[in-house]
């Protein structure tokens, strides 16, 4: 794939701007089985700045042990059976690390996957405030255990308990690289699980500085081990491995394809968020300069790249041209720049391979015939890096790549709509079902259309807004089971039921 480098020699960049890190296995550094390692090239400069290990089978089956281990050591000293108060403790150490190094996470974050500085900040107070929320939900389990089911039959008692599923293995991407890592980490750790994290090759640098974290605070070896590599090479025997109970991944719908297969024959449950094409409804009926202002900030917010960004526009055709004009001059606007540099809106996209998959999709629109109306070009001010202008585009047909296809990249396409019937329709015409939004000032069309959009996530009146304590997930295409939220920890837990022949009479 064009968007996997390739494997680098063993010797160290002179030019490391990074932490040079091993794998974290069993609470130690251990350099890959293979000796090899893969260039961190920053995306805003097209310059190597280190390297991370390249992990591979080997390296999986040791850190797959060492989880192992650490789930069941001796009996009350493990993770899975300690009490979920001892595991808060940790969670909230884990937080408040992250607190005190927000500054050299946030830079790393952005040199590694090109998001603005201000906005890789943000990720890292997320960061933190998702161990912390997941801290609180451990504690809250010791009290939810053993829960009395009601029976029928007075002579029998049941209750529920709530156990750790096991060793999960946790596949993540590039667009939030340590905020995806926290979003299964952190429940799957609260719940009792210990784990195995494969980053994307693309962006792993701040999950390695997780790793540093947790073995500061002491979390008990094993209970958290990073594997850091390609996804064949890495991510692959992680997906497939027998020592693993349960596989959580967010990435393309292509290779979820694959991990849901290769956990198949083992009937391991797995759970897949896999991005989208989600639709945003704009009524005639909205305040136009905000409407525009959510628009473009549902679409363009991480560089375009998220799962959830709203990338089709419906607009009512009674105000098409004026918000269309209005959302060119806002785009034009937009502070495309290197993402440390004070201000940046829109940094460069993580890859290369990104890079070109993004202009391939705005000559293919073009080729189809819709319009570009703005961007869809490098600015001009930028000769390095693979930054790409904020892109707006018109004119497109419901059968075009563009309407039908994840792009992850800036650019929304635009399609007029008259009737509400119509916008529910063109909303959901998609294989996708993670997120839409409805902006309307009639609140009573906004509940219709909350209930018509096929979709796990529905914004009114914005878009994007995510809190660690509302569920989150898609349907169709878009994968299966929900993150965050309380059930964010029941992902990680079985329910096992105990009933009990509580008379003294003969059954
Ligand atoms: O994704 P992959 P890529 C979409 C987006 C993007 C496209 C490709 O449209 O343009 O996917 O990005 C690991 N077995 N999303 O190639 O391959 C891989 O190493 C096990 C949407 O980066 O899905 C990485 O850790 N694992 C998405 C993770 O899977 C494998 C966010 C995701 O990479 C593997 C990212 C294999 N065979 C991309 N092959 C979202 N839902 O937010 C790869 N991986």
């Amino acid at each position: 794939s064009p968007t996997q480098p390739k494997l680098a020699p063993t010797p160290q960049s002179p030019m490391a701007a990074i932490p040079q890190r091993q794998l974290f296995i069993g609470g130690e550094w251990r350099a890959p089985a293979l000796g090899r390692r893969l260039p961190v090239v920053n995306p805003a400069t097209e310059a190597p700045i280190g390297e991370i290990p390249a992990g591979t089978a080997e390296d999986v089956d040791a850190a797959v042990a060492a989880a192992r281990a650490a789930l069941k050591r001796n009996r009350g000293r493990d993770w899975a059976r300690a009490p979920g108060a001892v595991r808060a403790k940790y969670l909230r150490a884990i937080a408040a690390k992250i607190k005190e190094r927000k500054s050299d996470l946030s830079k790393l974050e952005s040199l590694d996957c090109g998001k603005p500085l201000d906005e890789s900040a943000w990720d890292m107070d997320d960061v933190a405030g998702c161990f912390e929320y997941y801290a609180d939900l451990a504690e809250s389990l010791d009290k939810r255990q053993n829960a009395p089911v009601s029976l029928p039959m007075e002579n029998f008692k049941c209750y529920l308990r709530k156990e750790p599923i096991g060793v999960v293995g946790l596949i993540t991407p590039w667009n939030y690289p340590l905020l995806m890592a926290t979003w299964k980490v952190a429940p799957a750790l609260a719940a009792g699980c210990t784990a195995v994290l494969k980053p994307s090759e693309l962006a792993s640098v701040t999950c390695l500085e997780l790793a540093d974290v947790c073995k500061e605070v002491g979390l008990p070896s094993g209970v958290l081990n990073v594997v850091t590599g390609l996804g064949p090479d890495a991510g692959a025997p992680l997906s497939s491995h027998p020592g693993v109970d349960k596989v959580a991944f967010t990435g393309s719908y292509e290779t979820g394809k694959k991990i849901m297969a290769a956990a198949a024959p083992m009937v391991k449950p797995v759970s897949l968020e896999l991005g989208g094409k989600s639709p945003i409804v704009v009524f005639d009926d909205v305040d136009v300069e905000k409407a525009v202002e959510w628009t473009l900030f549902g679409c363009f917010w991480t560089n375009g790249q998220i799962c959830s960004a709203t990338s089709r526009l419906i607009l009512h055709k009674n105000i098409a041209k004026e918000f269309q004009e209005r959302m060119v001059a806002w785009a034009k606007n937009i502070k495309v720049s290197d993402p440390l540099e004070e201000g940046c809106r829109l940094g460069p996209v993580v890859s290369e391979g990104q890079y070109e998959k993004i202009k391939k999709f705005v000559s293919t629109a073009k080729s189809e015939g819709a319009t570009i109306l703005t961007g869809g070009v490098r600015p001009k001010h930028l000769e390095k890096g693979f930054y790409i202008e904020p892109t707006i585009i018109t004119d497109v047909d419901t059968s075009m790549q563009i309407w039908r296809e994840e792009v992850f990249g800036p650019v929304l396409c635009v399609k007029e709509f008259s009737t509400e019937d119509e916008a529910i329709e063109l909303a959901n015409d998609t294989q996708y079902g993670l997120a839409g939004a409805v902006l309307s000032g009639d609140r009573e069309r906004c509940q219709r259309l909350t209930e018509e959009i096929d979709a796990g996530i529905i914004w009114v009146n914005c878009s994007q807004p995510c809190f660690c304590q509302a569920p989150w997930g898609g349907n169709k295409r878009s994968g299966f089971g929900r993150e965050l939220g309380e059930g964010g920890i029941d992902n990680y837990l079985s329910v096992k039921q105990v009933t009990e022949y509580a008379s003294d009479e003969p059954w």
